[in-house]
């Protein structure tokens, strides 16, 4: 047998299913053999203490996305993988915006060339679609998802994004029949639309009233209509960002018909509360994401849904604005009010602290479970199944060193995001990703960054339902 590249030892080996104690040989980028007294590797890696994870994959991250005129995104392919990868990921799933009227095609072109040679993780898109032309649905889709572009995104809300119920419907049509599947901001948009003119009467433009006018009811509502579509056209869908009880429930009758619904929630839905938004001046805006932020209530039934299984992912739907920036947070118009406060908070550096901490330090979920939300489900579900989201023989060596009792207080100046503040600043954590290795290779070591960006992949992916060879 050639030697090995690189051996663990010494560490607890978690996967969805199992604890063990093993150690892990690595060749090429990808293991090899899981055991005991393995043989000599060119590189020994002692991971006594630490759980030995498998690296964690973030299927919602908004990277480089356009927006409105004069905003910017914080975060680039390298701030945001650099981000990603400290935060102890090896893979991130971003959105390939289309723009109306643009082919499908052209998106995908620009947005590999934003990533190329700039990632620290490897990388693969979700396509959104605001345009679903006969063109796009039949022509263009399915070429891409038999290039491994497996999953689409649609909009209920926003001006320019948001869809009709029938261009919803067509869309799953269209994905139905290329297979891909189908994530959904569940929204209803006329709720939100007159309640934002509502307060605008009243003069309420403070950001707090971001979370007053995007009601429970506007996601139950959009949530049981995104299922009643899919249900029509007898089709998988992703309910994304899911921020509370009702629309759980949503979710769990939809998969008591029969039908097959996944759900998402975020770290913004366990961990903050609608009074974040209520902060003196400005700094509301600093929370301002969509769903809002609910309340202690719904956290403690996002923590139900993530124990029980009515949420099938964790993600952290990173999707970050400079707060001190006219491009960002502070936009002048945002200023005026909440209604033009860009939508969206980092955070893909913190979300697996965070739902470590919360989640397996406190009780709430065991440690398979964590690597289930964290890895292994997002891997199934987006079709990146057995090459990702697991360790064993013949998966890429995609693990993360995590050791869990080390405590951090999260604060801006330990992250290497883009954007210039954290929403979970202050918040204290047990639990600490301290190694991140990508395909065999050591990324991060201590919040230190060991390689050049350019180290990441695109990653084409099988459609759902189907493994990876
Ligand atoms: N939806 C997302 O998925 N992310 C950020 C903003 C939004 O509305
Ligand atoms: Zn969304
Ligand atoms: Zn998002």
């Amino acid at each position: 047998m050639t030697l090995l590249d690189t051996v663990i030892t010494g560490g607890t080996v978690v996967t969805a299913s199992d604890v063990s104690r093993a150690d892990i040989g690595i060749r090429d980028g990808k293991v090899v053999l899981i055991g005991s007294e393995l043989p000599a590797a060119k590189e020994e890696i002692d991971a006594t203490g630490l759980y030995v994870l498998p690296g964690g994959i973030d299927s919602h991250v908004h990277i480089a996305q356009p927006g409105e005129p004069g905003v910017v995104m914080a975060d680039d392919f390298e701030s945001a993988t650099r981000s990603a990868v400290c935060g102890g990921h090896t893979t991130v799933l971003p959105f390939c915006l289309q723009a109306k009227g643009q082919s499908l095609h052209d998106a995908v072109r620009w947005y590999h060339g934003l990533a190329e040679g700039n990632c620290f993780t490897d990388v693969s898109f979700h396509l959104i679609l605001t345009d679903p032309t006969p063109q796009v649905l039949g022509q263009e889709l399915p070429g891409l998802v038999a290039d491994g572009y497996t999953s689409i995104k649609v909009f209920m809300t926003y001006e320019g994004m948001k869809l009709s119920d029938r261009e919803i419907l067509e869309t799953l049509e269209g994905a139905k029949s290329s297979g891909a599947l189908c994530m959904v901001h569940a929204e209803n948009d006329d709720i939100i639309e007159y309640l934002r003119d509502r307060a605008a009467d009243r003069g309420d433009t403070a950001p707090k009233f971001h979370a007053t006018t995007r009601p429970v009811t506007a996601e139950r509502e959009a949530t049981h209509r995104a299922i009643s579509l899919a249900e029509v056209i007898d089709v998988p869908i992703v309910i994304v960002h899911v921020s509370n009880r009702d629309a759980m429930e949503e979710i769990q009758a939809g998969r008591r018909r029969g039908s097959k619904v996944f759900g998402e929630t975020c770290p913004q839905y366990l961990v903050l509360t609608r009074d974040d938004l209520d902060l003196e001046g400005f700094d509301g805006a600093k929370y301002v994401c969509s769903p809002p932020p609910r309340d202690t209530a719904s956290q403690a039934a996002c923590w139900d849904g993530l124990r029980t299984g009515v949420f099938d992912l964790y993600s952290s739907d990173h999707c970050p604005y400079r707060f001190e920036d006219r491009q960002g947070k502070k936009r002048p118009a945002g200023l005026k009010s909440f209604r033009w406060v860009p939508n969206g908070i980092p955070g893909v550096e913190t979300s697996l602290p965070i739902l470590f901490s919360e989640g397996v330090s406190k009780g709430r979920i065991d440690i398979t479970r964590f690597v289930a939300l964290t890895s292994t489900n997002h891997a199934k579900l987006y079709g990146l199944y057995p090459r990702k989201g697991t360790i064993a023989v013949g998966s890429d060596a995609d693990i993360t060193l995590w050791d869990p009792s080390r405590q951090e207080v999260l604060r801006q100046d330990i992250l290497h995001h883009g954007a210039d503040y954290t929403p979970y600043e202050g918040l204290e954590v047990t639990g600490w990703p301290v190694r991140t290795i990508l395909r065999g290779k050591t990324v991060m070591r201590d919040g230190e960054l060991l390689v050049d960006k350019g180290i990441g992949r695109h990653q084409k992916r099988a459609v759902h339902g189907e493994r990876l060879e």
